[in-house]
């Protein structure tokens, strides 16, 4: 077997709970996955990751594992799992599970007993501290889902750490222990044929033994800070390397919130045996006003000069020092035409120039589930969101400090809320899309009617169709693995063009990422170039129509 795979690979990311239900209660399982291992061959992808599935009372949706060795029974079982690995495999497509080591579940006996007493073999698997003199929190850091990172225990008497929810404690991965026990899970999980893992977090696992307050400019009660990277980060990620990922021929994405280029450099630079390849954060922040004191829900338009910027220098940066991990779109972010793109008129223009631009670049790209029709944001209202992080930045924002009013949050919801994603995959236009006979967890989209996998195939514009060929070419062609990089014309607004070199050979990849019709004279270069692909009709004039791209060859 070809130990770097994943270069050549596309991998496709599955949210179990939304995918496809078999036994109609409503959840997507485990066997809805395995029945749809055809329609994923059809696409042609070489890995699927699979967003956590083990037990968890699913306050954050299965990012809370209570136990990292157990399925979740809403999922089906360990067998459903070994059978879907074991499928899988004979079709060629490997499987990557989603390794949550931050944290844990509150409900983990592994917490239960840590809350017990300060002297048992669990007691430091967490971070526990002494509440300051007048009671209060060790520090002011805190929680990506509202309020304070630390929780007061009052059989300990001691505070925890969390980094998420107060039901998902972060581990303290200080202790040998703590880290042997994650080591141990993921060579239980490789018995059973698991290729790989995503790492939630990853960035996160090593704290600053100091607890340092985070800086106050805005003058809050607690402040979600950067509090990754820290001192003994790259230290356990090699250890890891060395205890599994190494010996096991495994492979790894880690996910890197704050991390720039320079930092996932040192994450991925194979001779440092950490990870295969990261997840930034950087080019998803480009509809964000930066600074703002409401964070992510403080937005703006796409910054399109910003997004090319960022995509280049790292793929700059990484360039024969490691290697990039691509996406637009996962679990945590919205549809990618109701966000940067145009999800009405130029739904199937968007999504394909997107995708174009994404899987022309050196790297693994991912495509998450339902990016491949083109699915959309569900424009909801507030009550029908569901998720943990909308709900507690809500009273935050809205409630507590009132940075932000209801009508703007909902604004802000609507466009890059992580519930957008969430809905359940659209099949056909049956009763709830086909996902589901019985009562969906999870509102659908209403739009599923027109916008489904049947009527995508069936359709002339077919988005399912053109990530086909964006994945066939990634296999068949070099020059998408090895080709250099050069960013063309980085200060236009609205066309983000690059060219990709190997040997004399020379490929151009141009997008316009806007709904107005763009007339680009460079393009005058290129008139002996020819078609590889095309969301238009393949002329190849310096005229580009709304969303028009094109990746043309010498
Ligand atoms: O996400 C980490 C993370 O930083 C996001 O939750 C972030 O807050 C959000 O994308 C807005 O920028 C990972 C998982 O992907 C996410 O689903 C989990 O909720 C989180 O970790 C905790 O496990
Ligand atoms: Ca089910």
């Amino acid at each position: 077997m070809n130990k770097e795979w994943w270069k050549n690979a596309v991998i496709y990311q599955v949210y179990p709970k939304s995918f496809f239900d078999t036994n109609d209660d409503g959840i997507g399982d485990l066997k809805g996955i395995d029945s749809k291992l055809d329609y994923l061959k059809e696409l042609g992808v070489d890995a699927l990751w699979i967003s956590p599935c083990y037990l968890s009372p699913q306050i954050d949706n299965g990012y809370d594992i209570a136990d990292y060795r157990k399925i979740d029974p809403m999922f089906g079982d360990n067998s459903d799992l070994e059978k879907l690995m074991q499928d899988a495999h004979s079709k060629n497509i490997k499987i990557i599970m989603d390794m949550v080591a931050n944290h844990t579940s509150d409900k983990s006996v592994w917490f239960e007993e840590s809350r017990k007493s300060k002297d048992n073999y669990f007691s430091d698997f967490y971070i526990w501290r002494d509440p300051k003199e007048d009671g209060s929190e060790p520090n002011n850091w805190g929680s990506n889902f509202g309020g304070s990172a630390w929780t007061y225990d009052s059989n300990r008497k001691q505070y925890y750490l969390h980094y998420y929810g107060k039901q998902q404690p972060d581990l303290n991965w200080e202790n040998p222990k703590v880290r042997q026990a994650i080591y141990d899970v993921m060579r239980y999980w490789k018995a059973h044929g698991v290729d790989g893992w995503r790492m939630d977090v990853i960035t996160s696992i090593s704290k600053n033994q100091d607890f340092p307050n985070n800086p106050n400019p805005h003058n809050l009660q607690y402040v979600v800070g950067n509090q990754n990277n820290g001192p003994r980060m790259h230290e356990f990620i090699h250890e890891m390397n060395q205890e599994v990922f190494k010996p096991f021929s495994m492979m790894s994405v880690g996910e890197a919130p704050d991390s720039k280029s320079k930092d996932a450099r040192l994450l991925v630079e194979p001779d440092r045996e950490e990870l295969n390849m990261v997840f930034t954060f950087e080019h998803m922040h480009v509809d964000r006003k930066p600074g703002d004191v409401n964070g992510r829900w403080a937005i703006q338009p796409v910054d399109i000069v910003q997004l090319k910027k960022t995509l280049s220098n790292w793929q700059n940066t990484l360039d024969g020092h490691g290697w990039n991990a691509l996406y637009f779109e996962n679990h945590d972010r919205a549809r990618t035409p109701s966000r940067w793109g145009n999800d009405t008129k130029y739904r199937y223009e968007s999504a394909t120039a997107f995708a174009t631009v994404l899987h022309g670049l050196k790297g693994t790209p991912f495509v998450y589930q339902g990016e491949e029709i083109g699915m959309t944001n569900p424009h909801f209202e507030l009550e029908d969101y569901e998720d943990i992080e909308l709900k507690t930045n809500y009273d935050k924002l809205v409630k507590q400090e009132k940075t932000i009013n209801d009508v703007d949050f909902l604004k802000a919801a609507r466009k890059i809320s992580r519930d957008n994603a969430r809905t359940p995959m659209q099949w056909d236009d049956s009763k709830n899309a086909g996902f589901t006979k019985g009562k969906p967890w999870f509102k659908l989209n209403p739009n599923y009617k027109e916008l489904n996998v049947s009527n995508d195939l069936r359709s002339d514009k077919s988005v399912f169709k053109y990530y086909q060929e964006l994945i066939k070419l990634r296999h068949e062609e070099p020059i998408l693995k090895d080709g250099t990089f050069e960013l063309l014309l980085p200060d236009d607004k609205n066309i983000f063009m690059y060219t990709r070199t190997l040997d004399d050979k020379q490929w151009l990849v141009i997008a316009n990422l806007s709904s107005e019709t763009q007339k680009v004279e460079t393009l005058n270069k290129y008139v002996d170039f020819k078609t590889v692909i095309t969301n238009y009709d393949g002329k190849n004039g310096e005229i580009l129509g709304p969303y028009e791209a094109r990746i043309l060859k010498k």
